[in-house]
């Protein structure tokens, strides 16, 4: 059985991208087609700025928004990344099979550490190496597929890179995985600013929806989303018009169809924009009645989490332990 792993690290209150780009699909297809594994990427919000009661919380909160998005424990596997040590044990590894130059390569390094420079705290060393240990993620469970959003493509093409060297180097020990997109929506940018991604960390949030925003502040984002000028006709011209093209990429993810066609239905923003907002609103909205409901009953998001980290821990350990034969080093 095909075998799945994927996750998102708790930076921020989760968002449209996220759920259309990554969690949706892991509802979707995810635990009903494959043999699959969710987590909190946990460490990795440790690469820039954090405050630790603020990372306690979203860690929790996107573990129940796990569940609210309907995962369910009972088909997939739910745990927290430092709840399994075998990640950071296997990272160490990774560190040792991928170059410096190819990490300096990464977008999102080059794009995080300017901010963290622009901003005047320095950059983190974990931010360099954060690929390194998001392979470990990957490979620890014999991955076949991880579906992401497109952002984050170069990082599971370095893991495949990073997974052919070490078995060519130290005899096949790693599963080779494959990245897979959504079809529409892979990549969800920012209301107000078209050309960016719709990014949970980012510094404002008149652009982002939220998965827990309250349907009038998703109307009313969407009904300020920044559209492009011109003859005011609607077309799909994700150059030209990226505006228009991200309300009809998400119009699409979230009704179906085809983006451009959707286009052909409008003779103006308004009426798009609104019919974007209801949909956005009631694709939201189970997910944040069942997140209010979860959120009620933490110790069962916590019971969730520790089975999950258990089984992670039986999958990994092996497969790590095999890493370590691999390279050299003597068993206990
Ligand atoms: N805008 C997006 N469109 C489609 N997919 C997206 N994803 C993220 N943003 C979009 C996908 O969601 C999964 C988890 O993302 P992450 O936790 O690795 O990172 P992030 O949400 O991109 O947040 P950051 O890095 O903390 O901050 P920002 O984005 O503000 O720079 C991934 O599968 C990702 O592809």
């Amino acid at each position: 059985m095909t075998r799945i792993f994927s996750g998102i690290k708790p930076t921020g209150h989760l968002t449209l991208g996220n759920y259309l780009g990554a969690v949706r699909q892991w509802v979707e297809a995810g635990q009903y087609e494959a043999e699959s594994l969710f987590c909190v990427v946990d460490l990795h919000a440790l690469t820039v700025e954090h405050d630790p009661a603020r990372l306690r919380r979203l860690s929790r909160q996107v573990a129940t928004l796990f569940l609210a998005s309907g995962l369910d424990p009972e088909r997939c596997t739910l745990f927290v990344q430092s709840h399994v040590s075998e990640h950071t044990r296997l990272a160490y590894l990774m560190e040792c099979t991928a170059t410096d130059g190819e990490l300096r390569r990464m977008i999102q390094y080059k794009e995080k550490a300017a901010k963290a420079q622009a901003s005047g705290d320095g950059v983190r060393l974990s931010l360099l190496t954060y690929p390194a240990l998001m392979a470990a993620d990957i490979l620890a469970y014999d991955t076949d597929e991880v579906p992401v959003g497109e952002d984050q493509r170069q990082h599971v093409e370095l893991t495949r890179d990073l997974a052919v060297r070490f078995n060519q180097r130290y005899g096949h020990t790693f599963t080779v995985p494959k990245v897979t997109l959504p079809t529409v929506a892979a990549r969800v940018m920012d209301l107000q600013d078209p050309r960016s991604k719709m990014g949970k960390s980012h510094d404002s949030a008149a652009g982002i929806v939220y998965l827990l925003d309250e349907p009038g502040v998703i109307t009313k984002k969407v009904m300020r989303a920044v559209t492009d000028s011109g003859d005011g006709g609607v077309a799909y011209d994700r150059d030209a018009r990226p505006g228009v093209a991200n309300l009809l990429d998400v119009l699409a993810a979230c009704t179906g169809g085809d983006p451009a066609a959707l286009a052909d239905g409008y003779q103006g923003y308004g009426a798009l924009k609104r019919d974007v907002a209801e949909a956005v609103v009631e694709l939201l909205r189970p997910v944040r009645e069942r997140h209010a409901a979860l959120a009620a009953d933490p110790a069962e998001v916590e019971r969730v989490l520790r089975a999950g980290a258990a089984r992670a821990r039986a999958l990994a350990a092996p497969v790590v332990d095999r890493a370590y034969e691999a390279i050299g080093l003597l068993a206990p």
